[in-house]
Parts: structure tokens; sequence; C-alpha cells
């Protein structure tokens, strides 16, 4: 019995040493060192041995199966240095790396920072204020009564949370201008904010995107007037899209805003004298317009002492518009398509 592991040590040997890759080094090690291997139903026979031989017996197979174990790891590692020797061969270490590519930021981040750039310089403070908003601060403190059919305008995605009894069920904002209460209520004026932040609505096609961002200004202080509004909307104008371009304020109708307005900036191409691209002279902005009385009070402001402006535009069409891009679906900017990304 002896003999049987000397002889398995003696042929195992040779074929370890002779392995040329890794899996034909595991085979060898089932085949013998494996449950069902040479050595290890060699082992079993111990059994068999006669007592008095069996210490003897024990220490030659433990002899036996160190040496096998031992061939084969140097074995293994021999194998492994002449794969890297290989490659170390086929690799011209001179040669210079491949450099992986370099990412951008999202034309639409890009947008967001030059935005905020421009308004800082003229004291605005950007601020973030929740996503998740109560109904109270996106509608009924902006003077839209319970149920009242303006609100259908803001597709709104609601929460499945418990109703609040003050500020009523949990919301997407669907609009920016959620941030012009939290920022009354965070302090007292002169007030400056610039609020950029992601909006949800219920909107999907060719020119809308369920989720967008806008960016809302809001200035209170004593004896704000429209003229202040606009002179800032024309130095926005100027400032994102070029020093030629004016700004334009048409009547329209907000619940948070009075007098409301359309904010229009004139077309790139044709300079306001109307083209094939704007057809009007002008291309739509957003919506603007003078702090509604109610909204200041909701927001603990005394109207009687102080007046305010506030605006709220999409930083993706201002982008839009700024690159004279005329996107067959806005759906695109958030598509991930690196052969449209990569351009911008
Ligand atoms: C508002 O949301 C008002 N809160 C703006 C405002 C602020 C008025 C302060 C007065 C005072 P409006 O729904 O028009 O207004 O949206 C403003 C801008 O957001 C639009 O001009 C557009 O640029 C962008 N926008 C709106 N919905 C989408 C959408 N689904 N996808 C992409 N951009 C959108």
């Amino acid at each position: 019995m002896e003999e049987e592991l000397i002889s398995i040590k003696n042929s195992a040997i040779p074929l370890i040493l002779d392995a040329k890759e890794e899996k034909e080094l595991e085979e060898l090690k089932l085949q013998f060192l494996g449950r069902n291997g040479k050595l290890t139903l060699a082992l079993k026979k111990i059994t068999k041995v006669p007592p008095e031989k069996r210490k003897e017996f024990g220490m030659l197979a433990n002899e036996v199966k160190e040496a096998l174990e031992e061939a084969i790891l140097n074995q293994a590692k021999t194998l492994k240095g002449s794969v890297k020797e290989k490659i170390r061969e086929k690799i011209d270490v001179t040669n210079p790396g491949i450099k992986p590519p370099l990412g951008h930021l999202h034309l639409v981040t890009q947008a967001i920072d030059e935005i905020t750039d421009i308004f800082e310089k003229i004291g605005f403070e950007r601020v973030r204020y929740p996503e998740v908003e109560w109904d109270w601060y996106s509608f009924e403190a902006l003077n839209f009564p319970k149920n009242h059919p303006a609100r259908d305008d803001w597709e709104t995605f609601f929460i499945k949370e418990e109703v609040h009894p003050k500020y009523g069920p949990m919301i997407l904002t669907p609009h920016t201008s959620s941030g012009q209460i939290r920022e009354m209520q965070r302090r007292k004026p002169p007030i400056r904010m610039l609020n950029i932040a992601k909006t949800y609505r219920r909107q999907s096609d060719i020119s809308h995107v369920p989720m967008f961002h806008q960016f809302e200004g809001l200035v209170i202080d004593k004896d704000i007037a429209i003229t202040h509004l606009k002179g800032t909307l024309d130095y926005f104008v100027k400032s994102f899209f070029g020093e030629n371009r004016k700004s334009r304020i048409r009547p329209y109708h907000f619940q948070f805003t009075e007098p409301s307005f359309e904010v229009d900036v004139s077309c790139g191409v044709c300079n306001g004298k109307g083209c094939k691209v704007c057809k009007s002279g002008w291309l739509e902005l957003g919506g603007a317009g003078m702090v509604h009385p109610n909204v200041l009070k909701a927001g603990g402001i005394d109207p009687q002492e102080y007046t305010g402006f506030a605006f709220g535009f999409g930083p993706e069409r201002c982008m839009m518009m700024k690159e004279g891009l005329e996107l067959d679906d806005l759906r695109l900017i958030y598509s991930n398509k690196l052969e449209f990304l990569e351009q911008f």
C-alpha cells in the first residue's frame, strides 16, 4: 500500500510539471486530490493497514499530499508568469497609452451654470427648495383657491401620501414659483432670489418633457416697479443671448402676479423683423409679473410696505433658442444619445 502512494507521487509530479495551461492543472488536481482522486481513494485504505503501521502510512500519505499540492502551486505560478511574459512580448510599452474618453457637462447643466453666473453678478442668490412639495406652497399660497380651474395648466403629479390638514396633498413641484413663498418665509426683504430646480408635469410630447427645469427670479423690496423687472429681463437677455438681443413683455394672466406678462426675446436670425424661424420676430421665453399682494401676505410680507417682481423660465428652452436649435423633439435633450450630447 505504501508502494501505491509512492507510485501516485511518481506519476503525478511529472504530469504537473508538464501542464501547459491552468485548466490542465485544475484537471490534474481533481484527478489526484479531488474527492474521488487517486490519492484520496488510496488514503481511504488506511483502515486496511495493520494498526502498528498506520502512523507510518499516515506520515507518508501527508508527505505525498503536500508534495503534490506544492508542485501544483509552483506550476500555477510559473504558468501565470509565462502568460505575463507573453503579454509583455506583445505590448510595446514605449507606445503612448490610449486616453479614456472625457465627458463634459450636460447642455442643461451648462445653461444653468451660465444663468446662475449672470444673475449672481447683479446680487441674486441661488437657492434650492424641495422637489417634493405641498400643494399649499405650489398653489394655495400663490393665490389659487382650492379647485380653481387654472391649476389644470400645471398638470401635476400627486404623491400617494396622507393629505396634510393645512398644506393639502403632497405633489412634485410643477413650477419653481413655490420657492417664492419658501424664500419669503426664510428671510425678510430685501430679497433677490434665483431658484433653479427640477420641475415635473404630466406632459410628454415633442415640445414638452415630464421632467424639466425652471429658474425663478424673485425680487422684493420697497418701491420695486415694472421698470426694475424690464431692466432685469433686458440685462439677462443681452448677457445670455447676445448684446444685440432685446426683451419684450406682453400682457398675460397668472394667479400669482398682477399685472402678469409673457416675456419674449427678439429673434437672433432676423433681429425682430420676422423670418421663417420665428415668424413674428420674437421667441417666447416664459412668464413674469409683479408679485400679487395675496402672495406677499401668504409669505408674511406686508404688501403696503413692499412690492416685488417675479419671473420663471425654462433653461432647456433658453438653451435651444440660444443655440438656434430646432429640435424635432425636446425629449432628445434627456435621451442620453451621445451623438446628440457630444455636440455641446
Ligand atoms: C410657469 O410655470 C410660471 N410659474 C412662471 C412664472 C413665474 C410666471 C413667476 C410669473 C411669475 P409656464 O407654465 O408658462 O409658467 O412655464 C414657464 C416655462 O417653463 C415655459 O416657458 C417653458 O420654458 C418651461 N416649461 C413648461 N412646461 C414645460 C415642459 N413640459 N417641458 C419643458 N419646458 C417646460
